[in-house]
């Protein structure tokens, strides 16, 4: 009586990781490379300071942000991500709201 309750214990945890593992094959259908996500903002750059990682970018509408369109500097999350932005270049990009002030997490250029 009691191998029977083991067994029937078991069978209930493996049932979660079997559903696990079936939702990350059907994400594998759908490169992250090809999605821009809707809530990207729109801004041209108008200064790349590497050393520092900022950006000075005159954005449009930030909506995630609640943010009007204005000219400002932003951190970049990581350095790397200014090797081939130049002033005038037009870009889509992310921004994320956290405690150090607004931090950019993703640049793209614009369509
Ligand atoms: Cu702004």
């Amino acid at each position: 009586m009691k191998t029977m309750a083991i067994t029937l214990v078991l069978g209930a945890l493996a049932a979660p990781a079997m559903a696990q593992q079936k939702a990350e094959e059907h994400s594998a259908h759908h490169p992250a490379a090809a999605a821009v996500p809707a809530d990207m903002a729109q801004g041209e750059i108008r200064k790349v300071d590497k050393d520092a990682k900022k950006l000075t970018i005159k954005h449009g509408e930030i909506r995630s942000l609640d943010m009007p369109p204005m000219t400002m500097v932003f951190q970049v999350k990581d350095g790397a991500m200014l090797a081939n932005l130049k002033a005038g270049d037009r870009i889509r990009f992310v921004v994320e709201n956290v405690e150090a002030g607004y931090v950019v997490t993703d640049i793209r250029p614009a369509p």
